[in-house]
């Protein structure tokens, strides 16, 4: 980590006159806590964090730094995973925590809107309490924000029924680069008034604009809900019966894998008790939810699997649970074993259960003291590729993971985004003309290359 370029004094009065001087942080050891990603692998730099409180801030803050040329990170619940959050070189930081507005569930619409500031439990939360739900979800959703979860196109754990976030997003309030509000909040489904900015904005991890507010789109609030955990004795056993499963049960909410390390490492992690006396090779953690009690419908299609050979299912909230844990919390266990390296891809799910065994062996080919660890979306064939024991600027295991993803038609980014991490291997999922395309659009929002400049684009 460098040393920290000081700040034109004039720029830090023009962004105090907007927000307050309290709302621009300089004092170091507040910074520090905006300039490290959480996995600790992404350290940056930054002489202040401003702080706005609304989107007419957001934008007067946007014009000044537009105006003096000074480059930005946008940052919501900084639990971001590719380093897209993180001031790598000297940026200022801008934080939307505080844009934490929430709107009344419209129920004739199902929707809500809420501020960039919110965390995703937050939105939930207000949506249980207005008799429905947002389905995204994710294991970060206590600090994960509206704002990061529309501008890294969050993904989560109900993707396989409900889409991620660019499928529940139904209108967006953006801030561009030189401080003009785009806003569009109308909620309307149908609506072809021209270019979708909305879902353009949604994954552009804050290179086109700021997203200071969004309209979301919810989701029936079932209370009948199982949880079923299910060993294998191989990994192509698991996958063929996620494939089987995400076939035959409609009520389908979550379709998880791990493997026998990961769960050891979170038992080991979290003193948890193992889920069955015996250890397995693979698991599957399923869960089915519906306006009826979907657990006879779960039971009969485990019950048509080939190959489970130990099966715990919970009605229960707590001990529901207690079987998520061992999916959960496998992020905080692989970070105590030590800086991991995280790719977060997908392939074609006829793929899976190749990839899953090849990925193991190519990393050991390539650093031998790593460890590799599985686990991830198996409904999805999203796969969380984490390897500890490798130097954090040592690329050479991302590169052969994301060689042998390409080589399988996948792609190299299924929810995490593209961040600083995987930029450099942006052509192996998108071809030239795209990127150019991407770039061209990048060009004309944000000319003077203010936002994110670290972010998406090679
Ligand atoms: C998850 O699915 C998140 O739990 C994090 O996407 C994955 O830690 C990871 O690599
Ligand atoms: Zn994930």
């Amino acid at each position: 980590m460098g040393s920290v370029r000081p700040i034109d004094p004039a720029v830090v009065r023009d962004l105090a006159d907007v927000v307050g001087p309290r709302q621009v942080v300089t004092d170091p050891a507040l910074v520090a806590g905006y300039t490290t990603d959480w996995t600790g692998r992404f350290a940056g730099r930054s002489p202040a964090v401003v702080r706005p409180a609304r989107t007419e801030e957001v934008a007067a803050v946007l014009a000044v730094c537009n105006r003096r040329g000074v480059r930005v990170v946008p940052q919501g619940g900084n639990t971001g995973l590719v380093g897209g959050g993180v001031p790598l070189e000297g940026e200022i930081v801008l934080s939307l925590r505080r844009l934490s507005e929430i709107g009344e569930v419209d129920h004739a619409a199902a929707q809500l809107i809420a501020g960039a500031g919110v965390p995703i439990a937050a939105v939930q939360a207000a949506a249980v309490r207005g008799g429905l739900a947002y389905p995204v979800d994710l294991a970060a959703r206590d600090s994960a924000t509206v704002g990061g979860s529309v501008a890294t196109n969050a993904g989560g754990l109900h993707f396989l029924r409900y889409g991620g976030t660019r499928e529940r997003l139904v209108g967006i309030e953006a801030v561009t680069a030189d401080g003009r509000v785009l806003r569009h909040l109308g909620g309307l489904l149908k609506d072809n008034t021209g270019y979708d900015l909305a879902r353009l904005f949604c994954g552009s991890e804050g290179t086109l604009g700021v997203v200071t507010e969004a309209a979301l789109a919810l989701s029936p609030r079932f209370d009948h809900r199982v949880t079923a955990l299910l060993a294998f004795g191989s990994v192509s056993g698991a996958t063929e019966a996620a494939a089987a499963l995400k076939r035959t049960v409609d009520s389908l909410e979550a379709l998880e894998v791990f493997f026998d390390d990961g769960l050891r490492l979170v038992c080991e992690a979290f003193a948890l008790r193992p889920p069955f006396d015996e250890e397995f090779s693979g698991y599957l953690l399923v869960e089915a939810a519906d306006r009826a009690d979907p657990s006879d419908t779960l039971s009969e299609a485990i019950d048509s699997l080939e190959g489970v050979m130990a099966v715990a299912v919970a009605s229960a909230a707590s001990r529901r649970r207690e079987l998520w844990r061992y999916r959960e919390d496998h992020t905080a266990a692989i970070n105590g074993v030590g800086v991991p390296h995280k790719l977060d891809v997908t392939v074609p799910l006829g793929r899976l259960s190749a990839f899953l065994d090849e990925v193991r062996v190519r990393v050991h080919a390539t650093a031998p003291e790593a460890q590799t660890w599985l686990f991830g979306h198996a409904g999805d064939g999203n796969v969380h590729v984490n390897v500890t024991g490798v130097a954090p600027d040592d690329d050479a295991v991302d590169d052969a993971v994301l060689e042998l993803v390409a080589h399988h038609g996948g792609s190299i980014s299924a929810e995490h985004g593209i961040g600083s991490a995987k930029k450099r291997w942006l052509h192996l999922s998108r071809s030239p003309e795209e990127i150019a395309v991407m770039r061209a659009i990048k060009d004309a929002l944000d000319p003077n290359g203010i936002l994110n400049p670290n972010a998406v684009l090679p």
